[in-house]
Formats: structure tokens, C-alpha cells, sequence
């Protein structure tokens, strides 16, 4: 094993005192200064309330100037703290580990300004996901991304964890949608990198250090993202199949098709397609689907028949995490895996899991992204032995990553091996001292805590 969650304070950072509020709120205003504990308990706490910190301290800034003058302080006091989104990650990345001040970027949600003939959005970081959605669908355009926590994720939360999600198989990730961001250092200087250009090669692309770095490089303020348009013809299908095989042929045709799901069935599909001749993609998924049926990899299946059916399809994939919740203790798994292996995992966990506990699987075939999610009644640590290290061991074996989409946050920094060899951890290592020489993004977070031997991993 490469080692625990478990981590120690840094004794070189200072605790919060009545000055140290006394300037928060000069510079953020008495009302986004909270001190109150339920609001505080609330921020506290991560989304699957398995992660909890004891900060004392939340601060709401308006601005980058206002991010800026919080890091700058925050930096010469030695004061640690964790950026804040909707605090819907899934890694414990958003909370704090101790009493580091909690930065939330939520007051920070205006949108600056949209090209209507580039699709180019440029809003600042606590804009909330779903917010941009509507406002883009107003204007006849979408958001590259879409996720199950829309609902409360913000899209600076989404950049800096590089969220994958649903629309990643379709319009590709973060890296290449975000065109620019601005974000804040630790020493509090605001770097401006906030561009709107398809092409920029001067130079290093320093934006994408920020993507996925899940607040320990800077606090991201402001971004500007390609957002694709809508299409008129959306087309969903439901399909069932009584085996994994079946999965990834279906996974690698392009046609659109859906049967309705029945009971009884193993595996299930959801799949969209969208484009811009609604009858002639109408027929193609039903040409797919009656092939698919016709080859034995589809055994049922259900087209979407108007928009109603359609999000209530959706919303069965997008409130699997909410229903696992809702089931008890659940240990999440994020992995990539090569396709064809994908399921072989799943199969060893349920015979070394027994009747312990259940083993869910789901995820993002088209992306070879699974979440393996075993759910028990409450959390036990002789579940945790059987599920870790075998976990990352065996992705690590067949050449996975260990977080396909959500980030290590607190909960894989020590296992980062597994996935990135000694000499990539060590550059990280170096860029993050450069940064943050004193260490007070996110501390705890991304990189090991614990020191790991050349040949480990
Ligand atoms: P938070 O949870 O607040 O923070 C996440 C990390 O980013 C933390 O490390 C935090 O410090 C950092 N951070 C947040 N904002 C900033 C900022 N402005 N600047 C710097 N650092 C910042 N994830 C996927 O990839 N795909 C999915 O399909 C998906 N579905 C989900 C469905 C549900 C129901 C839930 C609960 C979560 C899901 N997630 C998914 C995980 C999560 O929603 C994403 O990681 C999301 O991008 C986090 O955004 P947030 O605003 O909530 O960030
Ligand atoms: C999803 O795809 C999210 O629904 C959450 O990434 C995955 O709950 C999970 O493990
Ligand atoms: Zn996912």
C-alpha cells in the first residue's frame, strides 16, 4: 500500500486570530466574512459528507481584486486555504483537511460576455454550471460539458478539476475548450491569461496548468470557453444487453438507436446523438438499433419520443450518485480503463467483496471512464481492505489512470504512484514549490504527503 489519507497538520501554518478577521473584513465586507457555524458546518463538509474539516473562517470575495488582496494577506500569515466551488467533488479536494480558510468563489458569478457568432463565453469562476446552460440555450448554443451536479458546481470548480462528464465523448475535454482563464497565485498576483483566440502559440500554454489542478497551483477567477451551438435534432436511446461484449461493440458504432429497458437485463446504454436533419437522423438511429437488435447485441431498447422522455432518461444516469447516497456508505472508484478490460474489474471486486456489500458499476463507455461504486450500509474498514490497494494495483497493472475525471483531492494524493511515475511526481513537485513556495493552496491535496521510494509505484 502507498499509503493512507491520513495527514498531519503543517505546523508552520498559523491559526486564524481576531486581526486576521478584523482585515477579511475590510476587505471583503462585514456580510462575506461567515462565522456562522451552520453555514460554516455546510462548507465544512463534502457532498458525500465523508470528508470534514473544522475551518472557522469562510470568505466570499466579489472580485479578482479582492481574491488577489485575500492570497496576498493569506501568504504573508502563513494561513492555509482551500478554494471553494459548488463543493461537489467527489475526492474531498473542496474541504478542509484542519482550519484552513475557505475561499468560495460563489458571490464571483456574472457572465462578462458572449460571442454570438464565436460561441465565445467569458464569465467569471462561481458561475454555476447550469446557469451558463440556460443562459447559452437562450442564445441558441450549449456548454461543452454537462454534469450530473449542475445543479450547484461552478464552472471554476469544473475547470480546475477538468471535468469530464457527459458531453466529453462528443465535444472533447477542458483542455481543449477552455481558450483562456485568469487566475490568482498564491502571493496574490493575478495572472491574465483570460484569451479568446482559437490559436496562440506564444510560447507556453500556462492555462493548462491551471485545468485539473484542483486549487493548488491558484485561485481560478475568470474564464473564457468555445461553447459549440445547439443542434436541432437530439435524439436519445435507452438500450438493454445481456452482455459486456455487446457494450463495447455498440460502443464503437456510429449510428443512434433505443429500446426501452426491461427488467431482468445486465447491462443498459444511454446514448445520444445529436445533429442537424432530424429525419435523417432519425432513421439512421433506427437503422442502428435494428441491426444492433438484429446481431444479438442489443435485446431491448426505447427512442426517447419527446423531450420529456428524453431528460427523464437522463435523469435515471445522472441520479445514480444520488441514489447510491441515499443507500448508505459508498466507496467511489473513478477509473480509466482499457475497454475491453473494463468489466473484468468489476467481476474480480464482486467475488472478492462476497455478500459484503454491492458493487455498482457505471460510467462513461465512450470515454473508457468507469465508476465503480461499492455500496454498503456504512462505511467498515474489512470492505476497505478487500477494495484498496486491489483497486489500484490492478489498474495500475493494465495500464489505467486511478481519477479518469474527478481529480485525487484529499482522497488519492498518496496514491498518485499508481498512475504517474517518480519523475512526473517530482516535476509537479518543483512547479508546485514555485508557485506556492509556502504551500497554502489546498495543502494536503494532489500531491503524496508521504515520501515514496524511486522504485515504488
Ligand atoms: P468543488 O467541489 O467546490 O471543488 C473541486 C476542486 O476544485 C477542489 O479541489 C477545489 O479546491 C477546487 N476549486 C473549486 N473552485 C475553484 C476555483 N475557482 N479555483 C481553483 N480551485 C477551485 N465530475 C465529473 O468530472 N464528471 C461527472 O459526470 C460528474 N458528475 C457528478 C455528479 C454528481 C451528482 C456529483 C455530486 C459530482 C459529480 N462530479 C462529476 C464531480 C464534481 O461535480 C466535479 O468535480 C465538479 O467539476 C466540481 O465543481 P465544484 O464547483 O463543485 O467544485
Ligand atoms: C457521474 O458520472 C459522476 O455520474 C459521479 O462522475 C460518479 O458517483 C460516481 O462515482
Ligand atoms: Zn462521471
Amino acid at each position: 500500500c502507498l499509503g493512507t489519507v491520513a495527514a498531519t497538520r503543517n505546523p508552520l501554518f498559523s491559526t486564524v486570530n481576531d486581526d486576521d478577521v478584523k482585515y477579511f473584513i475590510d476587505i471583503v465586507g462585514d456580510k462575506n466574512v461567515i462565522q456562522d457555524e451552520d453555514r460554516l458546518q455546510t462548507a465544512n463538509i463534502d457532498w458525500m459528507r465523508k470528508f470534514e474539516g473544522s475551518s472557522k473562517l469562510m470568505l466570499l470575495p466579489r472580485s479578482s481584486i479582492e481574491v488577489s488582496q485575500i492570497l496576498t494577506y493569506c501568504n504573508s500569515r502563513s494561513l492555509a486555504v482551500v478554494p471553494q466551488g459548488g463543493n461537489t467533488g467527489l475526492v474531498g479536494g473542496s474541504v478542509p483537511v484542519f482550519d484552513e480558510v475557505i475561499v468560495n468563489l460563489s458571490l464571483m458569478n456574472n457572465i462578462i460576455s458572449f460571442d454570438k457568432v464565436s460561441g465565445i463565453l467569458v464569465c467569471e469562476a462561481g458561475c454555476i454550471l447550469e446557469n451558463l446552460i440556460s443562459y447559452l440555450d437562450n442564445h441558441g448554443f450549449i456548454m461543452p460539458l454537462d454534469l450530473g451536479a449542475k445543479g450547484s458546481c461552478q464552472i471554476g470548480g469544473n475547470v480546475s478539476t477538468n471535468a469530464g462528464g457527459l458531453r466529453l465523448v462528443r465535444y472533447g475535454s477542458l483542455h481543449g475548450n477552455v481558450l483562456g482563464l485568469e487566475a490568482v497565485l498564491a502571493n496574490g498576483s493575478v495572472v491574465d491569461m483570460l484569451g479568446t483566440l482559437r490559436k496562440d502559440n506564444t510560447g507556453y500554454d500556462l492555462k493548462h496548468m491551471f485545468i485539473g489542478s484542483e486549487g493548488s497551483l491558484g485561485i481560478v477567477t475568470k474564464v473564457s470557453i468555445l461553447t459549440p451551438p445547439k443542434l436541432s435534432s437530439v435524439n436519445i436511446a435507452f438500450l438493454a444487453c445481456e452482455d459486456y461484449f455487446s457494450c463495447q461493440v455498440l460502443h464503437h458504432l456510429d449510428g443512434l438507436r433505443n429500446p426501452i429497458p426491461t427488467s431482468g437485463h445486465k447491462f443498459f446504454i444511454l446514448i445520444e446523438t445529436t445533429g442537424s436533419n432530424e429525419l435523417y437522423d432519425k432513421e439512421r438511429l433506427e437503422a442502428f438499433l435494428l441491426s444492433s437488435m438484429e446481431q444479438g447485441l442489443v435485446s431491448d431498447g426505447v427512442l426517447a419520443q419527446d423531450i420529456n422522455q428524453a431528460s427523464s432518461f437522463w435523469r435515471i444516469r445522472e441520479g445514480i450518485p444520488e441514489a447510491l447516497m441515499k443507500a448508505g456508505a459508498v466507496y467511489k472508484y473513478d477509473l480509466s480503463i482499457p475497454l475491453e478490460r473494463m468489466y473484468d474489474l468489476v467481476d474480480e471486486m464482486r467475488s472478492r467483496i462476497g455478500n459484503q456489500a454491492n458493487v455498482v458499476a457505471y460510467g462513461h463507455l465512450g470515454d473508457g471512464n468507469l465508476h465503480l461504486n461499492i455500496s454498503a450500509p456504512q462505511y467498515d474498514d474489512a470492505i476497505l481492505e478487500q477494495i484498496e490497494p486491489f483497486v489500484y494495483e490492478w489498474t495500475s497493472r493494465h495500464r489505467g489512470s486511478i481519477s479518469a475525471e474527478h481529480g485525487l483531492g484529499l482522497m488519492k494524493a498518496n496514491m498518485i504512484y499508481y498512475s504517474k511515475s517518480y519523475e512526473t511526481v517530482q516535476l509537479m513537485t518543483s512547479i508546485k514549490k514555485l508557485m506556492d513556495p509556502k504551500g497554502i493552496l489546498n495543502p494536503y491535496k494532489v500531491l503524496p504527503h508521504t515520501i515514496v521510494p524511486q522504485n515504488s509505484g
